[in-house]
């Protein structure tokens, strides 16, 4: 079945995958996040390529009320949202509490936290309409373990851990099915931005292991978007097979 698949955070990553690989498979996707020339990009490329409709809808998460002007203006065309996959999000520091900058916390718990929760809310009028309603969240390994200098990243991923269960269990009479993704380690922008722009330091977080890349994720994706109406993919967590778990890596230096 062809669905209606809006992505947040498909200017980069994980979302620009899933963005490519959801239209090669046909379905319709709206496609969001701030830097709207690479949603102009990105929706010009898979035209080309693939014959599947794209809508562009740039909006920062952390503004409730930008967030509710976008999902509000949506043509009735593209109202009929089937799939919400909520993977905007970033790390900001790696430092101990006691040496973080506010900003950084506050940046994080904006984005992945109140982000998620504004682009669910506005959206789930329309899931309700849906026959196939879906909200796939991009969780984390850090939202069920924890590694130093993590500390307000893991916080902030373990609430869409928290959050993933709530809606589960809220959204259970609609029978809108509920996933999360929990990935380790894939190397797309995430360490550039948690670094500020240090892309030196980004590099050496995948120095000496293959790490995961967006595409791997973007399978995944698929394969819970895939699964039939009578099953729900709850939770998957993925990791390079050099990751164990949060902290310990085999790295070849
Ligand atoms: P990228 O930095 O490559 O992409 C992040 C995406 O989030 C971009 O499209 C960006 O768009 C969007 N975004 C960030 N802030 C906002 C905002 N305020 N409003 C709208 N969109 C925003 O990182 P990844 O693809 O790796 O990350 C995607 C998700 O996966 C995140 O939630 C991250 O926490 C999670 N994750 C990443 C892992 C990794 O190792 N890479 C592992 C586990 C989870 P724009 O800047 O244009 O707004
Ligand atoms: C991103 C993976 O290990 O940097 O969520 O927290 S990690």
């Amino acid at each position: 079945m062809k669905k209606t698949i809006l992505i947040t955070g498909a200017t980069a990553g994980f979302g620009e995958a899933m963005a490519r690989a959801c239209a090669a498979e046909g379905h319709r996707i709206i496609i969001t996040g701030r830097r709207k020339k690479r949603l102009d990009k990105l929706k010009s490329e898979i035209e080309i390529s693939d014959n599947s409709g794209v809508f562009i809808l740039p909006f920062d998460v952390r503004d409730q009320s930008a967030v509710n002007t976008a999902i509000t203006s949506l043509p009735e065309n593209w109202q009929n949202i089937d799939v919400l996959i909520n993977n905007a999000g970033l790390a900001r520091g790696k430092s101990f509490l006691e040496a973080g900058e506010s900003a950084d916390w506050n940046e994080m718990i904006d984005t992945n936290v109140k982000g998620l929760l504004y682009v669910t809310r506005a959206v789930i009028p329309f899931l309700k309409n849906s026959k196939a309603g879906h909200i796939i969240n991009v969780g984390s390994i850090a939202g069920t373990e924890v590694y130093p200098g993590g500390n307000v990243y893991c916080a902030s991923k373990h609430a869409v851990n928290a959050l993933s269960k709530a809606l589960r269990i809220e959204l259970l009479k609609d029978a809108i099915r509920v996933s999360q993704i929990r990935p380790g380690l894939a190397e797309t922008e995430f360490s550039v931005v948690r670094y500020h722009g240090d892309a030196e330091k980004a590099a050496q977080v995948y120095k000496g292991f293959e790490a995961l890349i967006a595409e791997d994720i973007a399978r995944v994706a698929l394969f819970i978007l895939n699964s039939p109406a009578h099953v729900c993919i709850n939770d998957i967590e993925v990791t390079p097979t050099a990751q164990a778990n949060a902290y310990l890596l085999n790295k070849s230096e």
